[in-house]
């Protein structure tokens, strides 16, 4: 824009009113989530947590996971599903606050229902860590399995949609690397991409997206969030960078101050749970029109968009 053209009060105006949204490189900005939205809230109704049951693989045995069925959970409908991954440490049990104890998707989700801020999902929280000869490998080894074995036994077990539309992949760090590295290269699959704190098993974006348009008709949300100290942030800015580089919507949501912590993760699993699923109406119950915003005095995201699709019913 050349602002020397312009007269000085309108160029002052023009800038002052011009959402945030315009600003490729900003982030989102999101607010802070209002205390409590993590911690168990013995006064509202609860999901229900089947913890550390078994899955069979055809490679790996019996594997565990942690699934998280909404409150009024029915087999009379069927559910979007999140698939949410732990970090280098973890197991099924770290996202439920147990083990290495690196986030609450369950008190956050029980939080988002009384607040009527979510659509009703199921939570699967697997350990997402194979055999193999390194971190690296473990990790990755779990593509195969999620998407072969774990997927088939939710739906087969839970009453889950199986469109791609209703499926969510998610997860911090290792499990972000993981969520970039299965979410991209399968976008017939996975319709919301949320990694947060991303470590360095996190693949090239030359590599995970192969099919830039593809990625735009297909993925509904990308959310990508880190801690402003996180010594990790580059895989996420990475991907920030290449995505504005290819006009492709998301969110990048930078927690201020903050590293590679668990506040980081509380705080990004509330945002983008909020935020998926929102546009299809064959789920029923909960979401309706306050479904997905932002807690109550906070501000829309202002991350990058483009008019029209993109980033759920929300414009
Ligand atoms: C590394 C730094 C962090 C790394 C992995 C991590 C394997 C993962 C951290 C986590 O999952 O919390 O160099 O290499």
């Amino acid at each position: 824009m050349h602002l020397k053209n312009l007269p000085a009060v309108l160029s002052f105006s023009v800038i002052s009113v011009l959402p945030a949204a315009v600003y490729a490189s900003d982030p989102a900005n999101l607010p802070v989530p209002p205390a409590g939205f993590d911690a168990r809230n013995p006064s509202i109704p609860h999901g229900k947590l089947d913890v550390s049951v078994s899955y069979p693989t055809r490679n790996y045995g019996m594997r565990k996971v942690t699934v998280y069925t909404p409150p009024g959970y029915s087999t009379d409908q069927k559910y979007p599903v999140v698939y949410l991954h732990h970090g280098i440490g973890g197991n099924e049990v770290s996202w439920i606050g147990q083990g290495s104890n690196e986030g609450n998707a369950d008190n956050i989700m029980d939080y988002l229902y009384s607040k009527n801020m979510a659509k009703p999902m199921i939570v699967v929280m697997p350990s997402g860590k194979m055999d193999g000869a390194d971190d690296f490998a473990r990790f990755a080894n779990f593509g195969d399995v999620l998407l072969n074995d774990l997927i088939p036994w939710v739906e087969k077990t839970y009453s889950a949609a199986t469109d791609a539309d209703l499926r969510a992949i998610s997860g911090l760090s290792m499990g972000g690397g993981q969520t970039f590295n299965f979410g991209f290269p399968n976008t017939d699959v996975f319709h919301y991409i949320g990694p947060y704190s991303a470590a360095p098993n996190t693949q090239q974006p030359s590599q995970t997206i192969r099919d830039v348009a593809a990625v735009k008709d297909n993925v509904k949300l990308i959310f990508i969030s880190c801690g402003s100290t996180d010594g990790l942030i580059g895989n996420s800015k990475n991907y920030h960078d290449f995505l504005d580089a290819n006009n492709i919507d998301h969110i990048y949501q930078i927690e201020p101050n903050e590293g590679h912590t668990k506040t980081v993760w509380n705080r990004s699993f509330y945002n983008f749970a909020q935020r998926i699923f929102l546009d299809d109406g064959a789920t029923g119950g909960g979401g309706g029109a306050a479904a997905g915003r932002p807690a109550a005095g906070g501000r829309r995201w202002s991350g990058r968009r483009r008019g029209g699709r993109g980033l759920g019913r929300r414009r």
